[in-house]
């Protein structure tokens, strides 16, 4: 037999839009595969049965391929006529009627040249696949989209000594021994999925098993599957993993499946995980944990991740997405999801809290600035060129803000039965975000989400943050207190007008010695509570509160209830208020973050330079914070946490990354100095947090001390003092687990401390054969504070160095990525190097792996709101970038679109 090699031509960058989604014009039931797995050349035999739907218009099948080499086509057995265009295999002459046929295609592909690790690819000597969104056509050709879904068999074939562990989805139902030392296994999956699910997983691996009787009574196989040396790395995520099946099952009511379910770990992994059924494929980051070797955050990580993907095995497997315009359906929910349970794990209220204050930070800096740059779409997009840009926290975690806004309007028993609606509806099925929102109001029909449905979903169609302004007004005479609510959306790329939303306002009122005040609307005939959620539909709306002696200072917004901002003139005395009595945590650190984030804007509004004094009275409140005995270390520590440098740009018209970092680090210079003697006491009370256990309490703990220790060293090396470096250095040499050990490193370097270097080598020394401390060992490096323009040399140095790649995604992320995204001072630079080095690397990497370069190019998204002689700089190395012809059309969607 010979390869018939034919290449694909340059497909047209197309763009693909909602509005076009046709059913698909064949149905796939079943396929059968058969590897043989080669680095080399892998051979894929595809046996599909194939059938007409009856309910689209008579077309040829166009099957999906890219990077395949065509052996054969045979449709029930016989030769069959087909021809490539653009890639796709497309096959006329076929069968009349409703039976179905048999197509079988014989291809072969190059697991070790594939670089995007996209498809099958190789990794340190193991197979691995990665098929969401559209990897699959590059294993086969296949109707390659979600809503064509099929029951899969799957015989591995490979050199036994190499590849003793052959994996795939489902149920092992035959293995044995071949000739020439090879072996096969023949894995079945009971499940009908799209293609984006499937996976193979052929290798050296050892495995983590338990087994666990479910609530039914029924037996399951647990496995992680890892490198030899980093079995003892697992346990973490296999107690994670079988936490949230105990979670799914009794908040939602949903078992495990499936006979067996398989985790596998990557170092060579474009994102965090993948869900495929029952073989969930993970970068390491998120499945190794030891005490030595990953921070109270990887750990936290580890178990969000975990849940994260297995909670796809209802929602995303079990009911999937009809088409990719509806990946938040299957995201958002997820990621609600997992929110969800990393806050029933936490614990108490506070921890519930702080893992809130997270969550809503990240939205903050990184989602927002989404929404307000080049790239700002839609929950549901109307249109992309590719898919893999739209992997975004827009869909993600602003997706995840829809469905907790759901959940506040129809109440935690509400949204479980709605929940359960969704599955009884659309088990099995291919679905869209309008069906998910359809069966949380259907079973809660007398709900506000349920009269404000169709306004309700505007959420899903209309990009940019809502601004919603809040003015209150007092009225002595009448005991009145009137709230006015506005609210504008911002225009956002293609969509010029917007429509008012549904925006719940949780809320309560404080006196102003801080006692929560009974909510009484005017109207009522009795206060209904202590907090109350009102839902705003209209771009003005007031509400009178009656019946209060007294000016009340209002805590809006608590726990975040809608993703939107909020502008509220609170002055300094309501802030305090909030700050020491709220009873909404949330709404306590958000007073905090408030206050300084007015503190910073202000100076940064002034035309001085100088370095203003900080309010005494802030200082005051926060070291009343520090000292208060009923508030938790980790609590404290986020209220200490001054807003991020690119959540500050956000609030400007014009940003001067550098004058922002600037006066952002003489505050936190100022808390250092102001604050030192509590520092000191609560180094002294939390320094030593006893035996390792990366629980929530314990981790809350460690992060306070490890900020104390950040601030005295801070301090110590402004004026010179020895001490708090030296204890600094001593505990990255004896720490007794990678949090300390980590933030104390980081304590040294931050403060640019001459020691820094000292301490990073004997860190490197220690930890040389552990890849993932090397990425924090690179990325610390990256996020350096900048002194007189030193870390761009030091990032360049770095790539040089003999433990870097560009092909590794983990290590690429860490020195690059840190450096471009997490260190806006360093790289926006006046002589526009930064730039230049930007644009080199998006065009090195985009020849490796188009996904990761098109990650890296959005580092300039914000580029037109830079000041001069930034944004001119930026504007050209854009422009570099565009000019280059052999693009891929991930990079260049990104391009486009910052240019446009
Ligand atoms: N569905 C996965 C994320 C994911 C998406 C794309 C990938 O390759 C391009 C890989 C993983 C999740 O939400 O975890
Ligand atoms: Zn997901």
């Amino acid at each position: 037999m010979t390869d018939n090699t034919l290449l694909a031509p340059e497909t047209a960058d197309a763009t693909v839009r909602r509005e076009d989604y046709a059913p698909p014009p064949f149905w796939i039931d079943d396929v059968a595969l058969t590897f043989d797995l080669d680095p080399a050349k892998t051979r894929v035999l595809n046996r599909m049965r194939v059938r007409r739907n009856p309910a689209a218009p008579e077309q040829p099948l166009r099957l999906d391929g890219e990077d395949l080499n065509l052996a054969r086509v045979l449709v029930n057995g016989q030769g069959a006529s087909f021809k490539l265009e653009d890639g796709k295999l497309v096959l006329s002459n076929l069968p009349e009627g409703q039976e179905p046929f048999e197509l079988e295609i014989f291809t072969t592909c190059q697991p070790d040249k594939n670089t995007l690790l996209s498809g099958l690819y190789t990794s340190q000597g193991t197979f691995f696949t990665q098929c969401e969104a559209e990897g699959f056509r590059r294993i086969t050709y296949f109707l390659d989209r979600p809503d064509v879904m099929s029951v899969y068999t799957v015989t591995l074939r490979a050199d036994k000594a190499a590849y003793p562990v052959l994996l795939s989805n489902g149920n092992l139902i035959e293995q044995g021994d071949l000739e020439d030392g090879r072996h096969y296994a023949k894995w079945h999956d009971p499940f009908r999925k799209p293609s984006y699910l499937f996976a193979l997983v052929a290798g050296k691996l050892v495995a983590r098993s338990q087994k666990i009787i479910a609530r039914d009574g029924k037996e399951h196989l647990l496995q992680i599957y890892v490198r030899p040396g980093d079995l003892e790395k697992t346990e973490h995520a296999l107690q994670s993993l079988i936490a949230a099946i105990a979670w799914d099952e009794t908040r939602f009511g949903l078992h495990l499946d499936l006979e067996r379910f398989m985790i596998v770990a990557t170092s060579d992994f474009n994102m965090g995980a993948m869900e495929n059924k029952g073989l969930n494929i993970f970068n390491t980051k998120f499945v190794l944990a030891s005490q030595a070797t990953a921070t109270d955050q990887d750990f936290a990580n580890v178990e969000s991740v975990v849940g994260h993907e297995y909670f796809h095995n209802w929602t995303g497997n079990r009911i999937t997405c009809r088409d990719w315009f509806q990946l938040s359906l299957k995201e958002g929910l997820t990621v609600f999801r997992d929110q969800e349970f990393s806050m029933d794990m936490a614990g108490s209220d506070s921890a519930r809290a702080v893992k809130r204050i997270e969550d809503v930070r990240l939205l903050r800096t990184v989602q927002f600035a989404e929404d307000a740059g080049p790239m700002a779409h839609p929950v549901r997009p109307d249109s992309y060129k590719e898919i893999n840009n739209f992997y975004t926290v827009t869909i993600y975690e602003k997706g995840a803000e829809v469905v907790r806004m759901m959940h506040t309007l129809v109440g935690e028993a509400g949204f479980r039965k709605g929940m359960d609606l969704y599955f009884e509806r659309h088990d099995g099925q291919a679905v869209t975000c309008d069906d998910f929102a359809q069966a949380i109001a259907d079973a809660n029909p007398d709900s506000e989400l349920a009269r404000l449905l169709p306004q309700f979903k505007r959420w899903y169609s209309q990009a940019g943050t809502p601004r919603v302004q809040a003015t209150g007004l007092y009225d002595e005479t009448a005991q009145t207190w009137t709230l006015r609510l506005t609210q504008t959306i911002p225009p956002t790329p293609g969509q010029a007008d917007k429509q008012p939303m549904v925006i719940p306002i949780k809320l309560g009122l404080l006196a102003p010695g801080g006692q929560a005040l009974p909510l009484q609307l005017q109207g009522e005939t009795e206060a209904a509570a202590l907090e109350r959620t009102l839902v705003l539909t209209q771009a003005e709306q007031t509400f009178t509160f009656v019946n209060l002696a007294q000016p009340p200072v209002p805590s809006l917004l608590r726990g975040f209830s809608a993703p939107v901002v909020l502008d509220q003139q609170l002055d300094g005395t309501a802030l305090e208020v909030l700050l020491e009595h709220d009873s909404d945590p949330f709404n306590r650190w958000e007073a905090s973050q408030q206050w300084a984030q007015r503190i910073l804007l202000q100076t940064l509004q002034a035309d001085t330079t100088d370095a203003t004094p900080v309010p005494e009275r802030f200082i005051a409140a926060l070291r009343k914070v520090l000292q208060d005995p009923t508030l938790d270390a980790a609590f404290k520590n986020l209220v200490l946490t001054l807003p991020s440098e690119s959540y500050l740009a956000e609030q400007l018209e014009c940003v001067d990354p550098q004058r922002i970092h600037a006066i952002r680090q003489n505050l936190q210079a100022q808390l250092a100095q102001a604050l030192q003697d509590i520092w000191q006491l609560i180094w002294q009370e939390h320094s030593d947090t006893g035996a390792y256990q990366p629980d929530a309490f314990s981790s809350g703990r460690r992060a306070l001390a490890g900020k104390a220790l950040a601030m005295l060293t801070l301090e110590a090396t402004r004026t010179g003092d020895a001490i708090w470096p030296g204890k600094a250095y001593q505990r990255c040499k004896d720490a007794s687990n990678m949090t300390d050990r980590f933030n104390a490193l980081s304590a040294l370097v931050q403060a640019r401390h001459p020691l820094a270097e000292q301490a990073l080598a004997r860190f490197h020394q220690m930890f040389k054969g552990e890849a993932l401390v090397l990425d924090k060992w690179f990325q610390l490096q990256a996020t350096a504070p900048d002194l007189d323009g030193d870390i761009l040399p030091k990032v360049r140095q770095l790539m040089q160095h003999p433990d870097f790649t560009l092909k590794n995604p983990n290590r690429a992320r860490s020195l690059i990525f840190g450096y471009t995204n997490a260190n806006p001072a360093a790289f926006h630079r006046t002589d526009g190097a930064g730039y230049q080095f930007w644009a080199d690397q998006v065009m090195a990497l985009d020849a490796l792996n188009p996904q990761v370069a098109a990650r890296l190019a959005r580092a300039l998204d914000a580029w037109r709101k830079l000041a001069e002689p930034y944004k001119a700089h930026a504007e050209a190395a854009l422009q570099r970038v565009a000019a280059q012809d052999k693009l891929s059309k991930d990079v260049r969607e990104i391009i486009e679109k910052a240019l446009a």
